[in-house]
Protein backbone atom coordinates (compact mmCIF):
# COMPACT_ATOMS: atom_id res chain seq x y z
CA UNK A 1 0.00 0.00 0.00
CA UNK A 2 0.90 3.25 -0.77
CA UNK A 3 -0.02 6.54 0.63
CA UNK A 4 0.13 10.18 -0.56
CA UNK A 5 0.26 12.94 2.25
CA UNK A 6 -0.55 16.26 1.04
CA UNK A 7 1.02 19.44 3.17
CA UNK A 8 -1.04 20.36 5.59
CA UNK A 9 -3.20 23.48 5.07
CA UNK A 10 -4.38 23.55 8.98
CA UNK A 11 -2.69 23.21 12.20
CA UNK A 12 -2.84 20.11 14.05
CA UNK A 13 -5.24 20.66 17.02
CA UNK A 14 -7.33 18.19 19.19
CA UNK A 15 -6.89 15.19 21.90
CA UNK A 16 -5.49 11.68 20.68
CA UNK A 17 -5.55 8.48 23.36
CA UNK A 18 -2.13 7.02 22.50
CA UNK A 19 -2.34 2.94 21.49
CA UNK A 20 -0.91 0.33 23.86
CA UNK A 21 2.64 0.24 24.07
CA UNK A 22 4.66 -2.99 21.99
CA UNK A 23 7.33 -3.69 24.31
CA UNK A 24 4.62 -4.20 27.19
CA UNK A 25 1.87 -5.85 25.21
CA UNK A 26 4.32 -8.69 24.12
CA UNK A 27 6.07 -9.04 27.84
CA UNK A 28 2.12 -9.31 28.67
CA UNK A 29 1.31 -12.25 26.57
CA UNK A 30 4.16 -13.88 26.98
CA UNK A 31 4.75 -14.01 30.90
CA UNK A 32 0.91 -14.85 31.24
CA UNK A 33 1.22 -17.48 28.76
CA UNK A 34 4.06 -18.78 31.23
CA UNK A 35 2.09 -17.93 34.30
CA UNK A 36 -0.38 -20.42 36.40
CA UNK A 37 -4.16 -19.46 36.18
CA UNK A 38 -5.95 -16.96 34.12
CA UNK A 39 -4.22 -13.24 33.58
CA UNK A 40 -6.33 -10.34 31.66
CA UNK A 41 -4.09 -7.72 29.56
CA UNK A 42 -6.26 -4.24 29.05
CA UNK A 43 -5.08 -2.09 26.20
CA UNK A 44 -3.10 -4.48 24.77
CA UNK A 45 -1.73 -3.12 21.00
CA UNK A 46 -3.27 -4.87 18.47
CA UNK A 47 -0.26 -4.02 16.05
CA UNK A 48 1.00 -6.80 14.22
CA UNK A 49 4.14 -7.46 16.02
CA UNK A 50 2.27 -8.22 19.44
CA UNK A 51 -0.43 -10.42 16.84
CA UNK A 52 2.57 -12.45 16.13
CA UNK A 53 3.52 -12.94 19.78
CA UNK A 54 -0.15 -14.11 20.43
CA UNK A 55 -0.04 -16.45 17.14
CA UNK A 56 3.43 -18.03 18.74
CA UNK A 57 2.33 -18.77 22.13
CA UNK A 58 -1.19 -20.41 20.36
CA UNK A 59 0.96 -22.55 18.48
CA UNK A 60 2.88 -23.83 22.29
CA UNK A 61 -0.46 -24.92 23.21
CA UNK A 62 -2.15 -21.49 25.31
CA UNK A 63 -5.27 -20.13 25.32
CA UNK A 64 -5.50 -17.02 24.18
CA UNK A 65 -8.86 -15.36 23.52
CA UNK A 66 -9.32 -11.41 22.24
CA UNK A 67 -12.35 -9.48 23.38
CA UNK A 68 -11.60 -5.84 21.72
CA UNK A 69 -8.50 -4.02 23.81
CA UNK A 70 -8.75 -7.24 26.35
CA UNK A 71 -7.12 -10.09 25.77
CA UNK A 72 -7.55 -12.92 28.35
CA UNK A 73 -4.49 -15.79 28.40
CA UNK A 74 -4.86 -19.20 30.53
CA UNK A 75 -1.92 -19.67 31.59
CA UNK A 76 -0.35 -23.42 32.51
CA UNK A 77 2.60 -22.35 34.48
CA UNK A 78 6.11 -21.90 33.29
CA UNK A 79 6.73 -25.55 32.57
CA UNK A 80 2.90 -25.74 30.67
CA UNK A 81 4.20 -25.08 27.12
CA UNK A 82 3.64 -27.89 24.59
CA UNK A 83 5.74 -28.85 21.31
CA UNK A 84 4.74 -26.59 18.33
CA UNK A 85 3.62 -29.15 15.03
CA UNK A 86 4.62 -26.88 12.78
CA UNK A 87 7.35 -24.00 12.85
CA UNK A 88 6.62 -20.58 15.32
CA UNK A 89 6.43 -17.91 12.69
CA UNK A 90 7.94 -14.52 14.56
CA UNK A 91 6.72 -11.79 11.25
CA UNK A 92 8.73 -8.57 11.41
CA UNK A 93 8.87 -8.88 15.37
CA UNK A 94 12.45 -8.83 16.96
CA UNK A 95 10.94 -8.49 20.16
CA UNK A 96 8.99 -11.65 19.87
CA UNK A 97 12.18 -14.05 18.31
CA UNK A 98 14.67 -13.07 20.72
CA UNK A 99 12.23 -13.04 24.06
CA UNK A 100 10.76 -16.55 22.89
CA UNK A 101 14.21 -17.77 22.00
CA UNK A 102 15.06 -17.28 26.36
CA UNK A 103 11.77 -19.08 26.81
CA UNK A 104 12.20 -21.81 24.41
CA UNK A 105 15.73 -22.60 25.39
CA UNK A 106 14.28 -23.38 28.67
CA UNK A 107 11.90 -26.24 27.07
CA UNK A 108 12.66 -29.54 26.36
CA UNK A 109 10.77 -30.14 23.33
CA UNK A 110 12.13 -29.17 19.93
CA UNK A 111 10.98 -25.79 18.17
CA UNK A 112 11.74 -23.74 15.29
CA UNK A 113 11.93 -19.72 14.71
CA UNK A 114 11.77 -17.83 11.73
CA UNK A 115 11.05 -14.49 10.45
CA UNK A 116 10.38 -11.94 7.42
CA UNK A 117 13.03 -10.96 5.15
CA UNK A 118 14.33 -8.47 8.21
CA UNK A 119 14.30 -10.63 10.67
CA UNK A 120 16.50 -13.32 8.16
CA UNK A 121 19.24 -10.02 8.37
CA UNK A 122 18.60 -9.27 12.01
CA UNK A 123 21.68 -10.55 14.32
CA UNK A 124 20.55 -13.11 16.58
CA UNK A 125 23.97 -14.40 18.29
CA UNK A 126 23.74 -11.73 20.67
CA UNK A 127 21.08 -14.13 22.25
CA UNK A 128 21.52 -17.21 21.19
CA UNK A 129 25.12 -17.09 22.50
CA UNK A 130 24.59 -16.64 25.84
CA UNK A 131 21.78 -18.94 26.34
CA UNK A 132 24.15 -22.05 24.68
CA UNK A 133 26.43 -20.65 27.59
CA UNK A 134 23.43 -21.59 29.77
CA UNK A 135 23.56 -24.66 27.75
CA UNK A 136 20.69 -24.68 25.53
CA UNK A 137 21.27 -26.40 22.27
CA UNK A 138 20.44 -23.85 19.13
CA UNK A 139 21.76 -24.35 15.81
CA UNK A 140 20.66 -21.63 13.01
CA UNK A 141 22.68 -20.33 9.80
CA UNK A 142 25.74 -19.02 10.53
CA UNK A 143 26.45 -20.42 13.73
CA UNK A 144 22.85 -19.12 15.08
CA UNK A 145 23.49 -15.69 14.04
CA UNK A 146 20.46 -15.72 11.77
CA UNK A 147 16.97 -17.50 11.20
CA UNK A 148 15.76 -20.54 11.11
CA UNK A 149 16.75 -21.09 13.88
CA UNK A 150 16.57 -24.46 15.90
CA UNK A 151 16.25 -24.69 19.68
CA UNK A 152 16.33 -27.67 21.93
CA UNK A 153 16.98 -27.00 25.61
CA UNK A 154 16.46 -27.64 29.45
CA UNK A 155 18.66 -28.63 31.89
CA UNK A 156 20.07 -24.91 31.67
CA UNK A 157 22.70 -23.35 34.49
CA UNK A 158 22.73 -20.12 35.55
CA UNK A 159 24.94 -17.71 34.62
CA UNK A 160 26.04 -14.02 34.96
CA UNK A 161 26.19 -12.44 31.18
CA UNK A 162 28.34 -9.23 30.49
CA UNK A 163 26.22 -7.72 27.97
CA UNK A 164 28.15 -6.01 25.29
CA UNK A 165 25.44 -3.71 24.26
CA UNK A 166 22.44 -1.97 26.32
CA UNK A 167 19.58 -4.33 24.60
CA UNK A 168 16.53 -4.86 26.36
CA UNK A 169 15.87 -8.01 24.29
CA UNK A 170 18.87 -9.44 24.81
CA UNK A 171 18.73 -9.20 29.14
CA UNK A 172 15.26 -10.20 28.80
CA UNK A 173 16.12 -13.51 26.86
CA UNK A 174 18.34 -14.34 29.14
CA UNK A 175 16.49 -14.11 32.48
CA UNK A 176 13.62 -15.61 30.70
CA UNK A 177 16.08 -18.52 30.71
CA UNK A 178 17.42 -17.77 33.79
CA UNK A 179 13.54 -18.40 35.39
CA UNK A 180 14.45 -22.23 33.86
CA UNK A 181 18.24 -22.05 35.19
CA UNK A 182 19.65 -23.94 37.87
CA UNK A 183 20.72 -21.22 40.35
CA UNK A 184 21.06 -17.66 40.05
CA UNK A 185 20.97 -15.41 36.44
CA UNK A 186 22.30 -11.90 35.93
CA UNK A 187 22.82 -9.62 33.14
CA UNK A 188 25.05 -6.89 33.24
CA UNK A 189 24.66 -4.35 30.94
CA UNK A 190 26.64 -1.21 29.53
CA UNK A 191 23.90 1.08 30.29
CA UNK A 192 20.74 0.61 31.53
CA UNK A 193 18.41 -0.52 28.59
CA UNK A 194 13.88 -0.29 29.04
CA UNK A 195 13.30 -2.35 31.98
CA UNK A 196 9.57 -3.63 31.51
CA UNK A 197 10.38 -7.04 31.68
CA UNK A 198 12.01 -6.34 35.23
CA UNK A 199 9.02 -4.60 36.46
CA UNK A 200 6.11 -6.93 35.45
CA UNK A 201 7.61 -10.15 36.24
CA UNK A 202 7.23 -8.55 39.84
CA UNK A 203 3.65 -7.62 38.91
CA UNK A 204 3.90 -11.94 38.37
CA UNK A 205 4.95 -12.87 41.70
CA UNK A 206 9.13 -12.96 40.49
CA UNK A 207 11.38 -11.67 43.25
CA UNK A 208 13.96 -9.76 40.81
CA UNK A 209 17.07 -7.87 41.72
CA UNK A 210 17.93 -4.74 39.99
CA UNK A 211 20.88 -2.60 40.60
CA UNK A 212 21.88 0.27 38.60
CA UNK A 213 23.21 -1.62 35.73
CA UNK A 214 22.14 -5.32 36.13
CA UNK A 215 19.23 -7.68 36.81
CA UNK A 216 19.11 -10.86 38.28
CA UNK A 217 16.69 -13.99 39.30
CA UNK A 218 17.02 -17.24 40.81
CA UNK A 219 15.47 -19.80 38.67
CA UNK A 220 12.16 -21.91 39.67
CA UNK A 221 10.08 -19.59 40.52
CA UNK A 222 6.53 -19.46 39.48
CA UNK A 223 4.54 -16.91 37.61
CA UNK A 224 1.04 -16.39 39.05
CA UNK A 225 -1.34 -15.11 36.72
CA UNK A 226 -2.45 -11.28 36.99
CA UNK A 227 -4.45 -8.58 35.79
CA UNK A 228 -1.83 -6.33 33.34
CA UNK A 229 -2.83 -2.77 32.61
CA UNK A 230 -0.99 -1.55 29.32
CA UNK A 231 0.07 2.10 28.84
CA UNK A 232 -0.01 4.17 25.37
CA UNK A 233 3.42 3.76 23.68
CA UNK A 234 6.36 6.56 24.09
CA UNK A 235 7.20 5.51 20.80
CA UNK A 236 4.26 5.86 18.69
CA UNK A 237 3.63 8.96 20.78
CA UNK A 238 7.25 10.18 19.70
CA UNK A 239 5.38 10.45 16.21
CA UNK A 240 2.80 13.34 17.19
CA UNK A 241 4.76 14.96 19.77
CA UNK A 242 7.03 15.78 16.49
CA UNK A 243 3.67 16.37 14.34
CA UNK A 244 2.80 18.54 16.92
CA UNK A 245 6.24 20.59 17.57
CA UNK A 246 6.80 21.64 13.47
CA UNK A 247 3.40 21.90 11.95
CA UNK A 248 3.06 25.63 12.61
CA UNK A 249 0.26 26.70 14.81
CA UNK A 250 -0.22 23.48 16.26
CA UNK A 251 -1.21 22.41 19.61
CA UNK A 252 -2.03 18.57 20.82
CA UNK A 253 -2.64 16.27 23.69
CA UNK A 254 -1.67 13.03 24.02
CA UNK A 255 -3.16 10.65 26.37
CA UNK A 256 -2.38 7.77 28.14
CA UNK A 257 1.58 7.95 27.57
CA UNK A 258 3.99 5.62 29.22
CA UNK A 259 6.77 7.65 30.77
CA UNK A 260 8.94 5.08 31.75
CA UNK A 261 12.79 6.38 32.53
CA UNK A 262 14.06 4.36 30.57
CA UNK A 263 12.33 5.28 27.43
CA UNK A 264 11.66 9.09 27.93
CA UNK A 265 14.91 10.65 25.99
CA UNK A 266 12.40 11.81 23.18
CA UNK A 267 11.28 14.08 26.15
CA UNK A 268 14.66 15.21 27.36
CA UNK A 269 15.42 15.96 23.57
CA UNK A 270 12.04 17.82 22.71
CA UNK A 271 12.99 20.23 26.09
CA UNK A 272 15.95 20.60 25.30
CA UNK A 273 15.61 21.70 21.71
CA UNK A 274 13.09 24.31 23.47
CA UNK A 275 10.04 22.60 22.46
CA UNK A 276 7.04 24.31 24.18
CA UNK A 277 6.22 20.79 26.25
CA UNK A 278 3.53 20.30 29.52
CA UNK A 279 3.31 16.81 31.45
CA UNK A 280 0.33 16.81 33.43
CA UNK A 281 -1.96 13.83 35.22
CA UNK A 282 1.56 12.03 36.37
CA UNK A 283 0.35 8.54 37.81
CA UNK A 284 1.20 5.01 37.98
CA UNK A 285 -0.79 2.63 35.93
CA UNK A 286 -0.23 -0.93 36.40
CA UNK A 287 3.96 -0.82 37.97
CA UNK A 288 4.24 1.85 34.73
CA UNK A 289 4.57 5.94 35.12
CA UNK A 290 2.06 7.20 32.82
CA UNK A 291 0.72 11.29 32.06
CA UNK A 292 -0.59 13.40 29.32
CA UNK A 293 1.78 15.65 27.54
CA UNK A 294 0.76 18.73 25.49
CA UNK A 295 3.08 20.00 22.85
CA UNK A 296 2.45 23.33 20.54
CA UNK A 297 4.79 24.29 17.58
CA UNK A 298 8.19 25.95 19.03
CA UNK A 299 10.96 27.47 17.70
CA UNK A 300 13.92 24.29 18.08
CA UNK A 301 17.57 24.75 18.43
CA UNK A 302 20.16 21.48 17.66
CA UNK A 303 21.63 19.34 19.98
CA UNK A 304 23.83 16.61 20.32
CA UNK A 305 22.78 13.30 21.39
CA UNK A 306 25.02 10.45 22.08
CA UNK A 307 26.29 8.20 25.07
CA UNK A 308 23.44 6.96 27.99
CA UNK A 309 20.71 9.06 26.30
CA UNK A 310 20.75 6.51 22.88
CA UNK A 311 19.34 3.30 24.69
CA UNK A 312 16.08 5.32 26.01
CA UNK A 313 15.26 7.06 22.51
CA UNK A 314 16.65 4.26 20.27
CA UNK A 315 13.70 3.81 18.54
CA UNK A 316 12.72 7.72 18.52
CA UNK A 317 16.07 8.51 16.10
CA UNK A 318 13.70 8.47 12.75
CA UNK A 319 11.15 10.92 14.07
CA UNK A 320 14.03 13.08 15.60
CA UNK A 321 15.85 13.29 12.33
CA UNK A 322 12.51 14.82 10.79
CA UNK A 323 12.37 17.28 14.15
CA UNK A 324 16.27 18.07 13.79
CA UNK A 325 15.62 19.24 9.99
CA UNK A 326 13.66 21.99 11.49
CA UNK A 327 15.70 23.21 14.64
CA UNK A 328 18.03 26.09 14.09
CA UNK A 329 20.77 24.73 13.59
CA UNK A 330 22.96 21.52 13.96
CA UNK A 331 22.11 18.22 15.53
CA UNK A 332 24.64 15.41 16.19
CA UNK A 333 23.36 12.31 16.56
CA UNK A 334 25.99 9.83 18.19
CA UNK A 335 26.88 6.40 19.37
CA UNK A 336 23.79 4.84 17.66
CA UNK A 337 25.40 2.21 16.01
CA UNK A 338 22.60 -0.07 17.33
CA UNK A 339 20.28 1.25 14.27
CA UNK A 340 22.27 -0.41 12.02
CA UNK A 341 20.56 -3.93 13.26
CA UNK A 342 16.86 -2.54 13.52
CA UNK A 343 13.86 -3.87 10.92
CA UNK A 344 16.43 -1.64 8.36
CA UNK A 345 19.89 -0.76 8.81
CA UNK A 346 17.96 3.30 10.12
CA UNK A 347 21.16 5.19 10.10
CA UNK A 348 20.69 4.62 5.95
CA UNK A 349 17.32 4.48 5.66
CA UNK A 350 16.55 7.81 7.61
CA UNK A 351 19.58 9.17 5.69
CA UNK A 352 18.59 8.38 2.55
CA UNK A 353 14.87 8.93 2.61
CA UNK A 354 15.03 12.24 3.97
CA UNK A 355 18.26 13.49 1.40
CA UNK A 356 15.35 12.38 -1.17
CA UNK A 357 12.87 14.91 0.03
CA UNK A 358 15.88 17.14 -0.04
CA UNK A 359 16.73 17.33 3.72
CA UNK A 360 20.35 18.12 4.53
CA UNK A 361 21.85 15.36 6.57
CA UNK A 362 24.53 13.16 6.41
CA UNK A 363 25.77 9.71 7.95
CA UNK A 364 28.44 8.67 10.40
CA UNK A 365 29.66 5.53 11.20
CA UNK A 366 27.74 5.83 14.84
CA UNK A 367 24.73 7.91 13.87
CA UNK A 368 23.95 11.04 11.71
CA UNK A 369 24.32 15.01 11.04
CA UNK A 370 21.29 17.06 10.29
CA UNK A 371 21.38 20.52 9.19
CA UNK A 372 18.56 22.53 10.82
CA UNK A 373 15.79 24.86 9.05
CA UNK A 374 15.58 22.61 5.95
CA UNK A 375 13.01 23.25 3.40
CA UNK A 376 11.56 19.42 2.76
CA UNK A 377 10.76 18.96 -0.48
CA UNK A 378 8.26 16.87 -2.13
CA UNK A 379 8.99 13.59 -3.85
CA UNK A 380 8.93 9.45 -3.35
CA UNK A 381 10.00 7.91 -0.49
CA UNK A 382 10.00 4.64 1.00
CA UNK A 383 9.38 2.45 4.34
CA UNK A 384 11.69 -0.42 3.67
CA UNK A 385 9.05 -1.98 5.41
CA UNK A 386 10.09 -0.24 8.25
CA UNK A 387 7.06 1.09 10.33
CA UNK A 388 8.95 3.91 11.87
CA UNK A 389 10.65 4.90 8.53
CA UNK A 390 7.07 4.80 7.25
CA UNK A 391 6.12 7.52 9.98
CA UNK A 392 9.17 9.42 9.91
CA UNK A 393 8.67 9.94 6.02
CA UNK A 394 4.59 10.92 6.57
CA UNK A 395 5.16 13.37 9.14
CA UNK A 396 7.82 15.31 6.40
CA UNK A 397 4.84 15.29 4.00
CA UNK A 398 2.92 17.24 6.73
CA UNK A 399 5.59 20.20 6.18
CA UNK A 400 6.74 20.13 2.83
CA UNK A 401 6.30 21.98 -0.10
CA UNK A 402 4.85 19.62 -2.14
CA UNK A 403 2.89 16.13 -1.37
CA UNK A 404 5.20 13.05 -0.10
CA UNK A 405 4.29 10.15 -1.48
CA UNK A 406 5.18 6.64 0.91
CA UNK A 407 5.88 3.53 -0.65
CA UNK A 408 4.92 0.27 1.63
CA UNK A 409 2.96 2.10 4.51
CA UNK A 410 0.82 -1.28 5.14
CA UNK A 411 4.60 -1.46 7.95
CA UNK A 412 3.11 1.08 9.99
CA UNK A 413 0.78 -1.45 11.34
CA UNK A 414 3.57 -3.11 13.33
CA UNK A 415 3.67 -0.96 16.14
CA UNK A 416 0.91 2.10 15.26
CA UNK A 417 -2.26 0.76 13.17
CA UNK A 418 -4.23 3.85 13.93
CA UNK A 419 -1.29 6.38 12.68
CA UNK A 420 -3.32 8.10 9.61
CA UNK A 421 -6.72 7.64 11.31
CA UNK A 422 -4.78 9.82 14.19
CA UNK A 423 -3.15 12.38 12.18
CA UNK A 424 -6.33 12.95 10.33
CA UNK A 425 -8.45 13.35 13.20
CA UNK A 426 -6.22 16.22 14.66
CA UNK A 427 -5.78 17.84 11.20
CA UNK A 428 -9.32 17.73 10.62
CA UNK A 429 -8.76 17.18 6.83
CA UNK A 430 -10.17 14.38 5.04
O1 LIG B 1 10.81 -5.76 18.15
P1 LIG B 1 11.73 -5.01 17.25
O2 LIG B 1 11.46 -5.36 15.82
O3 LIG B 1 13.17 -5.18 17.60
O4 LIG B 1 11.33 -3.46 17.43
C1 LIG B 1 12.05 -2.24 17.72
C2 LIG B 1 11.13 -1.09 17.15
O5 LIG B 1 11.58 -0.13 16.55
O6 LIG B 1 9.93 -1.20 17.42
C3 LIG B 1 13.46 -2.17 17.15
F1 LIG B 1 13.56 -2.19 15.92
O7 LIG B 1 12.09 -1.99 19.13
C4 LIG B 1 12.88 -2.71 20.08
C5 LIG B 1 13.89 -1.76 20.70
O8 LIG B 1 14.73 -1.17 19.75
C6 LIG B 1 11.95 -3.24 21.13
C7 LIG B 1 12.64 -3.65 22.40
C8 LIG B 1 11.91 -4.44 23.40
O9 LIG B 1 10.66 -4.47 23.40
O10 LIG B 1 12.59 -5.06 24.25
C9 LIG B 1 13.92 -3.24 22.69
C10 LIG B 1 14.75 -2.46 21.76
O11 LIG B 1 15.66 -3.33 21.10
P2 LIG B 1 17.05 -3.80 21.77
O12 LIG B 1 17.75 -4.54 20.68
O13 LIG B 1 17.76 -2.55 22.16
O14 LIG B 1 16.75 -4.67 22.90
Amino acid sequence: MNKTIQPLKNALKGKVTIPGDKSISHRAVLFASLAKGESTIDGFLHGDDCLSTIACMKQLGIQIDEDGNRISVKGKGFQGLTEPAKVLDVGNSGTTIRLLSGVLAGQSFSSVLIGDDSIAKRPMARVTGPLKMMNADIDGRDQAEYTPLHLRGGDLKGIHYLSPVASAQVKSAILLAGLYAKGETKVTEPTKSRDHTERMLESFGVKVDVTEFSASLKGGQELQGTNIHVPGDISSAAFLLVAGAIVPGSEITLKNVGMNPTRTGIIDVLQQMGAKLTIENERLFGGEPVADLTICYSKLSGMTIDGDLIPRLIDEIPAIAVLASQAEGKTVIKDAQELKVKETNRIDTVVNQLSELGVAIEATLDGMIIEGKSTVNGGNVQSFHDHRIGMAMALCGLISTDPVHVEDTEAIAVSYPTFFEDLQSLSGEK
